[in-house]
Parts: C-alpha cells; structure tokens; sequence
C-alpha cells in the first residue's frame, strides 16, 4: 500500500483520507449518469457470485440500478506528484476547538460504553474518540454517496491512471461483492446505503468487508448497525483494533531527538513505519527516543511527518502505532487520531477516564 501521505486505506477507506483539494470537493454528492454496459454487469454479477456465494441473477438484478459516477473516478487518484506534506496543517484540521468539543460530549454520552470496550477488548477510549472524530467528526459527516453506485463505478471503471489500477480495482470488486452479502444477509440496505466516495460507511467508515470481518453489536439490540447506533460504532472500532494485534497497555509512540544524518538517516527511516529497532540501535544510529521508551522492549521504528518546507517532525512508534495505521494507512492519520485521542482525555472528567492509559 502507497504511504503517499493522504492515502486511500486498504480496509476502511473514509472520509479522512480525503486531504488533497480535488478529495476536499467529494463532499459534494456528485450528479449520476446512468448505467454500466449490460455485458460487463453481466460478467461482473458473474464473478461476485460465483466468489460471493449469492445467487447470479438476484446479484444482477441488484446491480441494474448502479449509476455511474464519473468524479468518483477521480477522487481516488492520488495527490499530484510535488503535493507537499505537511503534519502541522494536517493536525491542525481535526485537532481544534470544534471537534474536541464534539469528542467531549461524545466520551461523556458514551461513557458506559467506552470504558466497556476497554475492558472488553482493552483499545482505550482514547483511540476510539479520536477515530471516530477524526472519520466523520461523531457522525456529522458519513458520506453522502450511494455505496452501491461508488462501488460499481470503482469495480468496473477503475481510472487506468492510477499507480495501482489493477489492484485497486480488484479490491473495489471485492468490496462491491462484500456489500452485495451484507445486504443478501439483510445487514445493510444494498440499494439504500451511504458512505465515502469509496465505500466506507457508519460512524466509524468501516468498508463492507470491515463491516463483515470487525462489526459487532455493541448496544445488545440484535443488530449490527453502524449507520445509526455509535455504540455499535464503539465496539467495532475497538474490535478491530484487537483484531489487528493492539496489545494493551503499550504506548503508541515517544518523542524523539533525531541528530542522525546522511546513511545513518536512511537506515533508520527505511522500514518506515514498521517497528524495526531497538532502542540501542536508534540511539546509535542518532536517534535518541525519549528515557520511558527504554522500558518498553518491543522494536521501534522512527516514523517521519513532514513539514511543507521546515523541520520534520519524528516520533519513535510502537508496534501499537503501526496498528493505528492498519485502520487507514497512513501515519499522518495516526498521529492525529492518536493526539485528538489524548486531548480529549486530558479534559473529560477524570469520572469518565479512570482506565488505564495507552
Ligand atoms: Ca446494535
């Protein structure tokens, strides 16, 4: 997967992944213009049946109303070679005065519910509150798209431009056929359903194949809804994060002093964000994490976020950071789900965030 620093994700595409201008314009629900060619819908129905386990014609049938959206084409390219990346815009957009106001009201709503799937799952609330602002701001924002619509254009009108077109293609076909068993399972209403321009949808922008694998039934009402019970949401965010291999009680990342130039630079920002070194071999190669990292025995990797044209800023990250970023692949996103995360905690009565820290 591309670590372009706004990059789609390979399991929950969402809305925060859109940065890039054209993205930012994806809000917008995009006019339709009718229909795919009846022999590629045939082969198509074909296919996700046959891999799907559903019945070919009820899988065409369904399929028959897919409109095709041209800009959605578009928005999934990636930002334009020469995009500067840049950490501090980046967090200054979901890291401010609106949305830490929304992530308060919503750890004390669901506060019940939080330190529950800590306990259950033990994912601290931090990270949940700060996925879920950071994907849809609480709610407010799930995508205005009919994921059925998104998904067929991107299943069977991938743009050929893309560095990964096949890939990517492939994957939107999958996700189209994920989204065809949730709705033959009666999860989700095929024809009716929301989400991101790629397909992510709910409160937590899960795409269909998270929603399968991950989603659970949180509030104990019999159904897996992640449109509309954000305890639902709660849960499933913190399942997946488990699932993914979140190992409880380990920090996510410790600040670091990096004097490390040249070769020695590039041996250290090589792995990227897969934890790689020890801590002896970060502070010989010139990267010096903060004392607490030594505790932790656990490799390392020295992640990098850049500034437009000033400093860098690095953090040393966990095996726990690189499991934020299987949620959308991109540490960028990390960190600010990480940060937005921690503000929230340090201003939530202490009542309602007594369990242990990340
Ligand atoms: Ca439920």
């Amino acid at each position: 997967m591309t670590h372009s620093p706004w990059p789609l994700r390979a399991l929950a595409i969402g809305l925060a992944a859109s940065f890039c201008g054209a993205a930012l314009a994806a809000n917008k629900a995009p006019t339709p213009t009718p229909a795919f060619a009846s022999a590629a819908l045939d082969a198509l129905s074909n296919e996700i049946a046959s891999a799907h386990t559903l019945d070919a014609s009820w899988v065409r049938q369904q399929l028959a109303g897919a409109r095709h959206l041209p800009r959605v084409r578009q928005w999934v390219l990636p930002a334009p070679a020469g995009t500067a990346k840049n950490w501090n815009v980046y967090r200054d957009r979901f890291i401010e005065p609106r949305r830490l106001q929304a992530a308060q009201r919503f750890w004390q709503q669901h506060a019940g519910a939080l330190a529950r799937a800590e306990q259950q799952y033990g994912v601290p609330a931090s990270l949940i509150v700060g996925v879920i602002g950071v994907e849809t701001f609480y709610g407010q924002h799930m995508g205005q798209h009919r994921v059925l619509d998104a998904l067929t254009t991107l299943a069977l009108d991938f743009p050929p431009a893309h560095p990964r077109a096949a890939a990517r293609q492939a994957f939107f076909r999958q996700e189209l056929g994920e989204l065809l068993r949730l709705g033959q399972q009666g999860q989700v209403d095929i024809q009716r359903l929301r989400g991101s321009y790629a397909g992510a949808v709910g409160w937590p922008q899960f795409m269909p194949s998270s929603w399968a694998k991950y989603a659970v039934d949180f509030d104990g009402d019999g159904r897996i809804d992640l449109l509309n019970s954000p305890v639902d949401a709660i849960g499933s965010v913190a399942h997946y994060f488990q699932a993914f291999g979140w190992q409880t009680g380990l920090p996510t990342h410790w600040s670091v002093t990096v004097r490390a130039s040249g070769e020695p630079l590039q041996t250290l920002l090589k792995p990227d964000i897969v934890p790689t070194f020890s801590f002896a071999d970060m502070e010989r190669l010139g990267a010096v994490p903060a004392p607490a990292a030594r505790e932790h025995s656990g490799p390392l990797a020295l992640v990098l976020l850049e500034n437009g044209g000033q400093a860098p800023h690095y953090v040393a990250g966990s095996q726990n950071f690189y499991v934020v970023t299987r949620y959308n692949w991109s540490s960028y996103y990390a960190l600010a789900v990480i940060e937005l995360g921690e503000r929230v905690r340090a201003i939530v009565p202490k009542e309602n965030a007594t369990l242990a820290r990340p």
